[in-house]
């Protein structure tokens, strides 16, 4: 086949909805595209440990603890097959590593932030997994088979810790008045923040058109963002919490909630490196990286023994 008869045929797939699949003919920026959103989606889930697991010895009893420390193990499976999927690409787990280590390769905006108090875990659950269900549910669908295949299990453990995150906050507004501020007030500060993972508006988004072609995105970054604002505002008023955008208006001709500017300048200077915590954050991915250099050694070394013994064996039974 020709390179123009082997990109009919991709194309052809992709029109059909047959997914694409390892050793299939893919164009390189195809695969390309993949690569850069599959693995920044993985640093994602491994970055995303870090302001939960930074509560897990303070929550506030051991059920919580438990559920907490079963959410943040979650995220970590999360990255692991994020990573796999994305190997299968040709890329290696190394280079994806060094790529993040040394600011090459982004990872989701919301994880710049600090987690405060308690009520935290809260918002993070109910708003930031939210908000990454909401983004995810399609991606089950997306044209590459090993990310719409991983993201199937990923979606089922988010939507446990969205209703955790919710049961959080749930309770806090149910509480004392000093709990319900703490949970008025992490509100407050993570709602931006996560209509922002969205990414950009779609005017601004150089990706969304072509990985919408591809059927990579099944949705724009602005139909997410919507459908995300449409449940969730709905969500605040059950828990009698406040969404903190005094422009956020039902608009009947639309059938969705109208909503006020989002402060883009933020975003991108957040996702220039710039955010509240980007820097520990980075720092804290190296240093466990570098902390963790004798166990892959040691486990490399293992293998190698292991490997030798076989051989040996087998050479002796001969
Ligand atoms: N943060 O053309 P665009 C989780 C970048 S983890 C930082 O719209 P695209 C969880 C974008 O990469 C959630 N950067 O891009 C874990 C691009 O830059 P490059 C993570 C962002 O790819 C633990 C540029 O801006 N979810 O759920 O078409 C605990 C232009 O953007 C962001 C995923 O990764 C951002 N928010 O669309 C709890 C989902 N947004 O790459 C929860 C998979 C945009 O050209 N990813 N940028 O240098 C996607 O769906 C898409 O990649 C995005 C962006 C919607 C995020």
């Amino acid at each position: 086949m020709t390179v123009h008869s082997f990109q009919e045929h991709f194309d052809k797939k992709i029109d059909d909805e047959v997914m694409i699949e390892p050793r299939d003919w893919m164009p390189d920026d195809y695969r390309k595209t993949l690569i850069r959103q599959i693995s920044q989606h993985a640093h994602s889930e491994i970055v995303g440990m870090l302001p939960e697991g930074n509560w897990i010895t303070r929550a506030p009893s051991l059920r919580r603890k438990a559920v907490l420390l079963a959410k943040v193990q979650d995220e970590g499976g999360h990255g692991l097959y994020l990573y796999s999927a994305a190997e299968t690409l040709g890329i290696s787990r190394d280079e994806m590593l060094d790529q993040l280590h040394t600011g090459k390769a982004k990872y989701s905006s919301i994880f710049n932030y600090p987690s405060l108090t308690w009520a935290d875990m809260g918002a993070i659950g109910w708003l930031v997994d939210g908000a990454a269900i909401m983004n995810q549910v399609p991606l089950c669908r997306t044209s590459y088979g090993p990310y719409a295949r991983a993201m199937v299990r990923v979606c089922k453990e988010e939507s446990f810790h969205q209703r955790q995150g919710f049961e959080i906050m749930l309770t806090l507004s149910n509480g004392t008045e000093v709990q319900k501020k703490m949970a008025q007030d992490a509100l407050n500060r993570w709602w931006w923040p996560s209509i922002m993972m969205f990414g950009p508006p779609d005017a601004d988004s150089p990706h969304t058109a072509q990985s919408m072609r591809w059927r990579i995105k099944r949705f724009t970054n602005d139909e997410l963002r919507q459908k995300f604002i449409d449940v969730t505002v709905e969500q605040a008023k059950l828990i009698g919490l406040t969404v903190p955008d005094p422009d956020l208006k039902w608009n009947d001709a639309t059938g969705h909630y109208d909503y006020g500017a989002i402060n883009w300048d933020e975003f991108w200077n957040v996702v220039k490196g710039n955010g509240p915590c980007n820097k520990e954050r980075l720092e804290a991915r190296k240093k466990a990286w570098e902390d963790g250099a004798w166990v892959r050694d040691a486990a490399l070394a293992y293998s190698k023994k292991r490997k030798a013994r076989k051989e040996n064996n087998k050479t002796l039974a001969a």
